[in-house]
C-alpha cells in the first residue's frame, strides 16, 4: 500500500471513500464532520439516521467504524469513526489506532482501493498531533489491507510536519 500525505481539505478528494472523525451520535458536529455533512448534502445524515434507526441506536461505540453514503462529494463512500477523546491520565492509544484499522476493514468489504483519513481526534478531542500521527501511520502501515492508497490529509501545516515526520520514521 501506497501511503501519502497531502496538505488541504478531505471534502475535496477523489479517492473511493473518505474517513469522517464523527461522534457516536453520528448526527453531525464541527470540524472535519461539519465540513463532510455540508459539502456532502443531507443524503449522509439520512444514512446516518437510518445507521441509528438500527444497528447503532446506542450510538457508534468509539474505535469503531460505518459507511454511508457520500451524497455529492467526489468519493463513493464516508466511513465515519469515533475516535476518543484525549486524555493526560489514561493511555487511549488502542481505541485511537482500532480507528484506523476498523476504517480499512470497512473498506475493505466495500472494495475501496483508495481512502482518505483526516487527524482523527486531533481537533476537537484534543489529541496532540504528534502522538496522533504517530499512531496513525503506525497503525495503517501494519494493517493488512486491500485498499492501495491511503491519503492523509492534513488541515494545518503543523499536523502536515507532524505526519511527515511520522511517516519518516521506520
Ligand atoms: N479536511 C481535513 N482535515 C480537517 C478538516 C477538513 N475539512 N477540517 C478540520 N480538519 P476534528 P476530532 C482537521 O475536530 O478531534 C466534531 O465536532 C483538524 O484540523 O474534526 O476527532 C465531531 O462531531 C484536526 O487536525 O475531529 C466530534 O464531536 C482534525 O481534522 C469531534 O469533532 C480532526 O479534528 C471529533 O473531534
Amino acid at each position: 500500500m501506497k501511503i501519502t500525505l497531502v496538505r488541504g481539505d478531505i471534502t475535496e478528494q477523489n479517492v473511493d471513500a473518505v474517513v469522517n472523525a464523527a461522534n457516536s451520535s453520528l448526527l453531525g458536529g464541527g470540524g472535519v464532520d461539519g465540513a463532510i455533512h455540508r459539502k456532502g448534502g443531507p443524503e449522509i445524515l439520512d444514512d446516518c439516521r437510518k445507521l441509528r434507526a438500527s444497528q447503532y441506536a446506542g450510538g457508534l461505540p468509539t474505535g469503531q467504524a460505518v459507511a454511508t453514503t457520500a451524497g455529492r462529494l467526489p468519493a463513493k463512500w464516508v466511513i465515519h469513526t469515533v475516535g476518543p477523546v484525549y486524555s493526560a491520565t489514561e493511555d487511549r492509544s488502542d481505541q485511537l489506532a482500532s480507528c484506523y484499522r476498523e476504517s480499512l476493514r470497512v473498506a475493505d468489504e466495500l472494495g475501496v482501493e483508495s481512502i482518505a483519513f483526516p487527524a482523527v481526534s486531533a481537533g476537537v478531542y484534543g489529541w496532540p498531533v504528534d502522538g496522533a500521527a504517530r499512531i496513525a501511520v503506525g497503525t495503517v502501515r501494519a494493517t493488512p489491507t486491500k485498499v492501495t492508497e491511503a491519503r492523509f490529509v492534513l488541515f494545518t501545516q503543523d499536523a502536515y510536519d507532524a505526519f511527515e515526520h511520522a511517516l519518516d520514521t521506520p
